[in-house]
C-alpha cells in the first residue's frame, strides 16, 4: 500500500500532561509512529512516501481561520510572554464553559487557549504546528493518491502521521488532536469529485471531532465505534441518539459499545456501521484507524488481539471502496506495528 508518512511528526513531543491531579509523561509520543514504520518496513510490501506541502484550501475548508491563526502563532505567543516558557509546554488553565460569552476572543494568551482547547491532556510546544499541518498533508496527499483511482489510481493509500486528528473540531483542539486529518482527507476525496464520502472511526474514543464539523452536512456520512461515552473520553459527546441535524440529519451513527469489549461484539458493531455506509452509498471512505481497541492499550478496556487486526482489515475490504486510513490513537507503542501492519495486511489480501 502507498503510505505517506509524516517526516515532521517528532516535533511534536510532549512533556507531561494532566491525569489524575498530576502531570504525568504524555502517553501520545514519537516512538509509536516510529514503531509502525519500522514493522511496515520489515514487512516489504508496502510504498513508504513523504508527502509534499499542505494545501491550505483543503485544510481552511475544516477548519476556522481565527483557530488556524492561533495554531500558527501560539507558540511564538507563549515565548514572548517569558523566554522561560521555551522550556515548558502550554497546557490551558481556562475553560469558558455555558453562560460566559463565545463572542468575545480575549487579547490574553491563556484566555485563547481555553478558549481553543477542551481538555488538559493536550499540551501543545514549538514543534506543534508544523508537525500537525505535515499531518495534514499526509492526509490530502493520500486522498488524491486514492481519488485518481478512476484514472488508474489507487484502491488505498494510508496517511500514518501522528499527532492525531479525530478529537478535534473546526475551532477547538483536545485528545492529543490539533488538525483533524480524516476530516482533511474526507473533505479532499471530495473537493477530487466524489459526491458523497463516509468516515469510518474505529478508534477507541468517540471522534468528536469529526463528527461536530459534518453534523449538518449530508456529503459526509460519520460512523463511530467506541468506548460508551458515559464513562468513557470524550464523555460529553458519542451517545447513540446523535443521529445529525438539519441538512445531516440521519448522517451520523454512534454505536457505543461498553468497557471490556472484545471482537466478536466490535465486528457486529463493524458488520452494522459498514452496512450503514453501503446504504449511503459512499463512494470513498476515510478509515479513521485508532489502535486503543487493543487489549494492552493503556488507556483504554477494549480486548482486540493482534489477530483481530487482520479480521478488521479484511471486513474493511470487504466494503470496495476507495479507501483512504488515517492513523489516530493507540498508546501500546510497540505493538502498534504489528497491528496497523496487520490491518494492512488483511485488507489487501
Ligand atoms: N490523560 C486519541 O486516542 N485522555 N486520543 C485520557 C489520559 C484523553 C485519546 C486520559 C485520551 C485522548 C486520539
Ligand atoms: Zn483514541
Amino acid at each position: 500500500m502507498l503510505i505517506i508518512h509524516n517526516p515532521l511528526h517528532s516535533l511534536h513531543r510532549g512533556r507531561q500532561e494532566m491525569f489524575r491531579g498530576r502531570l504525568v509523561p504524555c502517553h501520545e509520543q514519537p516512538d509509536r509512529l516510529e514503531f509502525i514504520l519500522e514493522e511496515l518496513r520489515a514487512r516489504r510490501q508496502h510504498e513508504l512516501q513523504a508527502p509534499g506541502e499542505a494545501d491550505m484550501a483543503v485544510v481552511r475548508r475544516i477548519h476556522t481561520t481565527p483557530y488556524l491563526d492561533f495554531l500558527t502563532n501560539a507558540w511564538s505567543e507563549w515565548v514572548a510572554l517569558d523566554p522561560a516558557n521555551a522550556e515548558l509546554d502550554v497546557l490551558p488553565s481556562i475553560a469558558p464553559v455555558r453562560s460566559f460569552r463565545t463572542d468575545v476572543l480575549p487579547t490574553n494568551f491563556a484566555a485563547r487557549v481555553g478558549r481553543y482547547s477542551f481538555d488538559t491532556g493536550s499540551p501543545l510546544m514549538a514543534g506543534t504546528w508544523a508537525a500537525a499541518q505535515s499531518g495534514a498533508a499526509c492526509a490530502i496527499d493520500a486522498a488524491r493518491a486514492v481519488a485518481r483511482s478512476s484514472s488508474g489510481g489507487r484502491r488505498a493509500a494510508m496517511a500514518l502521521t501522528r499527532p492525531p486528528g479525530h478529537h478535534a473540531g473546526a475551532d477547538f483542539y483536545g485528545g492529543y488532536c490539533f488538525l483533524n486529518n480524516s476530516a482533511i482527507a474526507a473533505q479532499a476525496l471530495l473537493d477530487a469529485g466524489a459526491k458523497r464520502v463516509a468516515v469510518l472511526d474505529v478508534d477507541y474514543h468517540h471522534g468528536n471531532g469529526t463528527q461536530s464539523i459534518f453534523y449538518e452536512r449530508a456529503d459526509v456520512l460519520t460512523v463511530s465505534l467506541h468506548g460508551d461515552p458515559m464513562t468513557e473520553y470524550p464523555f460529553y459527546l458519542g451517545y447513540a441518539d446523535e443521529t445529525g441535524a438539519g441538512a445531516g440529519a440521519g448522517w451520523n451513527l454512534n454505536l457505543p459499545m461498553p468497557g471490556g469489549t472484545a471482537f466478536a461484539v466490535w465486528k457486529e458493531a463493524l458488520d452494522a456501521a459498514l452496512r450503514r455506509i453501503s446504504e449511503g452509498g459512499a463512494e470513498a471512505l476515510v478509515v479513521a484507524l485508532g489502535l486503543d481497541t487493543f487489549e494492552g492499550d493503556p488507556i483504554s478496556s477494549f480486548k482486540l488481539t493482534s489477530a483481530d487486526y487482520l479480521r478488521m482489515g479484511e471486513a474493511l475490504a470487504a466494503a470496495g471502496l476507495p479507501t483512504v486510513f488515517v492513523t489516530e490513537g493507540g498508546y501500546a507503542a510497540r505493538e502498534l506495528g504489528v497491528n496497523v501492519a496487520n490491518v494492512l495486511e488483511g485488507f489487501e489480501a
